[in-house]
Formats: C-alpha cells, sequence, structure tokens
C-alpha cells in the first residue's frame, strides 16, 4: 500500500485517517482535464519540491492546518478534541465533504487548502451541486500557482462527481483568478448574506 503523508504508518491506518479517498485526487486526469495552464509546469504528483497534495488528516492539526485558515477569515479556539468530532463528523457523510491540502513534507507543515461540498437537493433531478469553500495558501507559498492548483483540482472533481453547478463567493479582486476556472459572474443572480456573527 502507498505511504500516506500524514497518516500513523504504525497503525496500518493510511486509509482510515483521509477524509475520502485519495485515489479520487489520482483518478482525476488533471493533466488532460486541467483549465488552467502552468508556467512552470506542475501537477498533482509534481507541486514543487517537497510539496504533495492529499486529502486532509486528523494530523494536519499538529501542521498547522487551522493557522493557515486563520490566513483566510477567523478560525476561534478549536481544540483537538473539537477538530477530531468535526472531522468524523463530516467523513461519516460519505462523498460529500472533499478537504484536500498541500503539504510541505520536509517542514511537516500545511502549506495549502481549499474544500468542496457536494450538496443533495431535489431539483436538478435530484441533483449535486458544488461548492469551493475556503481557498487558501500560506502567505510564504503564493506565487508557486498553488492556488491555482488546488481550484483547478477541485472543480474538475465536482464535474467528475456529477455537479450539476460548481459555485464559490469571492472578492472583486480575484475575480479575475477564477474566471480562469470558467467561473462567471452571472448578471441575474446576486449572492445574499445574513451574517448572525458579525464580521
Ligand atoms: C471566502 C471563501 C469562502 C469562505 C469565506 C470566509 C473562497 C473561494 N471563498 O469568501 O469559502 O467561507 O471567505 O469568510 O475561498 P467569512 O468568515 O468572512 O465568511
Amino acid at each position: 500500500m502507498k505511504k500516506a503523508n500524514g497518516c500513523n504508518p504504525s497503525n496500518n491506518d493510511y486509509e482510515e485517517c483521509y477524509l475520502f479517498d485519495p485515489q479520487i485526487l489520482h483518478d482525476l486526469e488533471f493533466e488532460n482535464q486541467k483549465s488552467a495552464s502552468y508556467k512552470p509546469e506542475i501537477n498533482l504528483t509534481n507541486l514543487g519540491e517537497g510539496l504533495t497534495i492529499r486529502p486532509l488528516c486528523i494530523s494536519d492539526y499538529d501542521k498547522g492546518y487551522l493557522s493557515l485558515l486563520n490566513q483566510l477569515t477567523e478560525v476561534g479556539d478549536v481544540s483537538r478534541e473539537q477538530f477530531e468530532e468535526r472531522f468524523q463528523l463530516m467523513k461519516s457523510q460519505p462523498n460529500l465533504y472533499y478537504t484536500v491540502v498541500i503539504e510541505d513534507t520536509v517542514m511537516h507543515r500545511v502549506v495549502g487548502t481549499t474544500t468542496l461540498v457536494k450538496e443533495m437537493h431535489f431539483i436538478r433531478q435530484c441533483g449535486f451541486r458544488g461548492r469551493i469553500e475556503d481557498v487558501i495558501v500560506h502567505s510564504s507559498y503564493q506565487g508557486k500557482q498553488l492556488g491555482k492548483l488546488l481550484v483547478d483540482a477541485l472543480t474538475l472533481l465536482s464535474k467528475r462527481l456529477g455537479c450539476y453547478m460548481v459555485s464559490l463567493e469571492c472578492d472583486d479582486r480575484v475575480v479575475p483568478f477564477y474566471s480562469k476556472f470558467g467561473y462567471v459572474k452571472e448578471e441575474e443572480h446576486n449572492y445574499m448574506l445574513r451574517r448572525f456573527i458579525p464580521k
């Protein structure tokens, strides 16, 4: 069996520890199906020196996963116990939560992440809708095309999983970035929200 980064090899738990089956990423045919272009060329098996992409593991709690998310928005104080509980709850809904991380395996740090959530609906013939959430690359690792790779991969995954659409929310300044993967702002569609806790 393939050694999995971030898992405890002594427990025989390579597969147990992942949020979802890592084979799903390997099967993406990223090279043929990607939306963006990469210079220099990187892909899901060759991200650059010491970098690897894989599903989230519980051990990522100790590899700075939450402090990375904190570069995107407020995370708050999340204990290991809370993290594990949420991880197991997400994992217990098979095939709905796809959080991927990029790890710097030399530093043992999570340096990039995003999540695809696959929602179930009755509309669109009991369709599935994808949402790309929480895209963040560590400030020290920006400029290496890692954000591009993350969004490209999970957009492709949403299509593979049979979603009838995939959407995301973002600031004006990153609209050109997301356009690279085919995302458009639909004139007649407004994104509205109501916050229960102030930003
Ligand atoms: C960004 C994220 C969104 C996340 C939000 C958190 C992307 C594409 N969008 O909009 O997924 O929920 O930030 O900010 O990553 P908030 O905590 O202020 O809602």
